[in-house]
């Protein structure tokens, strides 16, 4: 059976850097991908009008200064496409295939406790064996199908935006309908509506979005972005978010209505997350957060001429930001057009299918293809996904049955060995998650290297230690409004989840100056077992 120091499951951006880092070390290594080519969230999510919505120079790896170099960014925001070549290049430029096994699906994981390892089977390549498991299987990577009423009668196409097929889909012309309406939906709506007959979007929760102004960079300030990387990755890397933009430099109840309506409209204008990020209240104060709100649903009103339609897309039952914003291209100015209807399902509920039709309490819908824009098991879906047993053959998917939790977001108590990159308790899909993984994948090497220099065969989060952090992690976010909304963040849109808020919320500057102090404290909450104590 084929061994390794480490096995990576997943060749998405976490997958490859810890491959990387770890081969580099001189630790052996071989990823496990279950796709047929790397890019992780970026392979499967190909949806029209998929795109990052934090800046590209930003949602970029900053480890390599030749890689910063090299490639280039076209628009300020890319594209899937381009997303996925940059993950290729990143990939051929460190000749990172050569230790990755396509096509491989990992189907179990199982710690043998007299060998201080793992055993891992898999769908297509048998069983392997690793002294650590890194789970590099990303935050957004299980899509959910809800349990949507009769869905096996429609005859149709039924696409969901994070697994939509390699080679396309022909929609134009065609009477297409869209569920869900989170950044997936947000990103889609637009591009779907220029080439459907018609587009029946059906909503049952309004979200909060803001304008991305995409478009491409002038080479003049590529040239300039390019100079400034080290001073931008810095600034990153000392920030809330992990981005180089400003951030909580505007308190909105210390401003005069007047201020505060100009400082609306110029982060409206300069558009993206830092609508959010630019005011440090926004997320603590419901008042502050209710006027950010209705600058929004203002704008709403404004720009969609149907005043019901315009009504039925603001969002009115959670805070701003409580949901991740989303960031569009159009989007609100789609529900312009005369080839669109948006359907409100909340009031008037699905209700079943038939072979060509959706229906709802009142009305029914003809339909050729429905895309599911419905989401993911956030967070956890790919670590509960298949059997994963630690110490005493405990399943993973049961010691989080009231709740994930993991000490940092890396180590969870009773499965040594076993780690996971932005798990549940980091700070991962609140930041920038290219830079939050950058920093696990760094940690953990560090932690890593530390093992083997003084022959540790075995690390392990303790039980106290993970409890009290995932406590933390919770009063924290219990401080904000964050968990006011019935978000992914809490688990609340799978069905029977455990409603944990699961991302640490104070961002990812103190984060990183916590592990970094627990590093240096001999690397306190783990129990290293070292060769001595155990030959003893
Ligand atoms: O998924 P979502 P997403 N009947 O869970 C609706 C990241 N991302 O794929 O709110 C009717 O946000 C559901 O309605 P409701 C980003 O972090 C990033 O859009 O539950 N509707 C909601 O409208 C993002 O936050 C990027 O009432 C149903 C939608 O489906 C995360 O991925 C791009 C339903 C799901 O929204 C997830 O985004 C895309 C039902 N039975 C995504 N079930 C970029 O960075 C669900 N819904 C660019």
């Amino acid at each position: 059976m084929p061994e390794y120091d480490a096995l990576i499951v997943g060749a998405g951006f976490a997958g490859l850097y810890a491959l990387h880092k770890l081969r580099m070390l001189g630790f052996s290594c071989r990823v496990l991908e279950a796709g047929t080519g790397v890019g992780g969230t970026w392979f499967w999510n190909r949806y029209p009008g998929a795109r990052c919505d934090v800046e590209s120079f930003s949602y970029s790896y900053s480890f390599s200064e030749a890689i910063e170099q090299e490639w280039t960014w076209s628009h300020r925001y890319a594209m899937q496409p381009e997303i996925l070549a940059y993950a290729n290049f990143v990939a051929d430029k460190l000749d990172l295939r050569r230790d990755i096994s396509f096509g491989t699906r990992v189907t179990a994981a199982g710690y043998d406790e007299s060998r201080h390892g793992w055993r891992i089977a898999t769908d297509t390549a048998g069983e392997f064996r690793a002294h650590y498991v890194i789970m590099a299987t990303g935050c957004l990577s299980v899509p959910k199908v809800p349990d949507l009423p009769g869905l096996e009668n429609f005859r149709g196409g039924i696409l969901h935006t994070a697994d939509w097929p390699r080679e396309g889909c022909e929609l134009a012309g065609k009477r297409v309908g869209i569920i869900g309406t989170g950044s997936s939906g947000v990103q889609a709506i637009p591009i779907i509506a220029r080439e459907a007959g018609h587009l029946t979007v059906f909503q049952r929760t309004p979200n909060f979005s803001i304008p991305a102004w995409n478009g491409p960079l002038p080479e003049d300030q590529r040239k300039a972005m390019k100079a400034e990387y080290p001073a931008l990755r810095s600034k990153a890397r000392n920030s809330y978010a992990g981005d180089y933009a400003d951030e909580y430099y505007l308190t909105i109840m210390a401003m005069t209505p007047e201020q505060r309506e100009a400082a609306f409209e110029l982060r409206w204008r300069e558009g993206g997350f830092n609508y959010q990020y630019a005011f440090r209240d926004m997320m603590d104060d419901p008042q502050a957060n209710e006027l950010a709100a209705d600058f929004v649903r203002r704008k709403i009103r404004a720009i969609v001429s149907d005043p019901i339609t315009a009504e039925a897309l603001c969002p009115k039952d959670h805070p701003i930001g409580s949901k991740r914003l989303c960031v569009d291209t159009g989007y609100y100015e789609t529900f312009n057009r005369p080839n669109v209807t948006l359907v409100d399902v909340k009031a008037d509920p699905i209700t079943g299918f038939t072979a060509s039709q959706l229906t709802t309490r009142d009305h029914s819908f003809a339909l050729d293809t429905l895309v599911l824009a419905t989401g993911f098991d956030a967070m956890t879906g790919a670590l509960t996904a298949f059997d994963i047993r630690g110490r005493a053959g405990r399943r993973l998917k049961d010691t989080w049955q009231a709740g994930a939790g993991a000490y940092l977001g890396i180590a969870v108590a009773g499965f040594p060995n076993l780690f996971v990159i932005t798990g549940p308790g980091s700070p991962s899909v609140l930041a920038n998650v290219i830079l939050a993984i950058e920093q696990h994948v760094e940690w953990l090497s560090e932690l890593l290297l530390h093992a083997r220099s003084h022959r540790i065969t075995e690390i392990e989060a303790e039980r106290k230690a993970q409890d009290d952090w995932m406590a933390d992690v919770r009063a924290s976010a219990d401080r904000t409004l964050y968990p006011h909304a019935n978000s992914w963040y809490l688990g609340a849109n799978v069905p029977g989840k455990p409603r944990v808020f699961m991302p640490y919320v104070d961002g990812f500057k103190t984060y990183e100056a916590a592990c970094e102090a627990i590093a240096a404290d001999g690397y306190r909450g783990f129990h290293l077992l070292r060769e001595t104590e155990e030959a003893a």
